[in-house]
């Protein structure tokens, strides 16, 4: 087993790497690092680099590269010795290889959904701000509509999700992120996980990640 983990999750927008990195950290002792949360959370606090990044976000671009790497690596200094999941970075070939350099990775989990599938789910999609929770009506839907289940604080639509965004961060994804994949499948950490449903995928991803860590056994573990 290991002591010291790193890994990270790829896949499409939407795809589902919160709803599965949720079910992870639930079940792990890993810290989860979203940048996608993190951007999010900057817009809202209005900081210098939330400013930045609404520009592009809100248009379904990609933060650019400079300013990502270094606001990624710097949250990992945060965590020394500790064992963690990255989400949503790298989406280039240039912070993968920016990361590998600082840190040698374990494992990247590939969620593998079909378009049309995310397609449909995003238009159902809410979320809380401050810790990422994310709900979809009908799949997850929170106890009360449009209050989060945790502090029932409201939830809000991302402005990305407009489907006219999303079309475009899906494009995105196929040209620029698609490569990263490939750089995980030559360093020979990379595991598909193929599915039209979280709760379909999820039980592949339990299975590899017992083979790598103890389970930590939490009052809300799920299976
Ligand atoms: P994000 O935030 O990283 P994306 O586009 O990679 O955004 P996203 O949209 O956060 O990914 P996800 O985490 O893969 O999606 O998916 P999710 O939120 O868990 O699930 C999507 C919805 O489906 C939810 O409502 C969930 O409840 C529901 N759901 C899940 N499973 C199922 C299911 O089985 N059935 C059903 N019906 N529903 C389900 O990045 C946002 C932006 O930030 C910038 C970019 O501009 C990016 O577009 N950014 C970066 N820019 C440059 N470099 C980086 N490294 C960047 N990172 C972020
Ligand atoms: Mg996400």
């Amino acid at each position: 087993m290991a002591n010291v983990f790193k890994s990270l999750i790829l896949g499409a927008p939407a795809s589902g790497k919160g709803t599965i990195s949720g079910r992870i950290i639930k079940n792990f002792n890993l810290e989860h690092i979203s940048s996608g949360d993190k951007l999010r959370q900057n817009i809202q606090n209005k900081t210098a680099i939330g400013v930045e990044a609404e520009k592009y976000i809100k248009d379904g671009k990609l933060v650019p590269d400079d300013i990502m790497i270094k606001f990624i690596t710097s949250e990992l200094k945060k965590l020394p010795n500790q064992m963690w999941l990255l989400d949503g970075f790298p989406r280039t070939i240039s912070q993968a290889e920016a990361l590998w350099k600082v840190e040698k990775l374990d494992l990247a989990i590939n969620l593998v959904v079909p378009f049309q599938v995310i397609i449909d789910r995003v238009k159902g999609r809410w979320v809380h701000l401050p810790s990422g929770r994310v709900y979809n009506e009908g799949f997850n839907s929170p106890k009360e509509k449009g209050k989060d289940d945790v502090t029932g604080e409201p939830l809000v639509q991302r402005e990305d999700d407009k489907p006219e965004v999303v079309l475009k961060r899906l494009e995105l994804y196929e040209r620029m992120t698609k490569p990263v994949i490939e750089f995980y499948k030559d360093k020979k950490i990379l595991r598909d996980f193929h599915g039209e449903t979280s709760d379909e995928i999820w039980p592949k991803v339990l299975d590899c990640l017992v083979t790598y860590l103890p389970l930590h056994i939490t009052s809300e573990k799920q299976r």
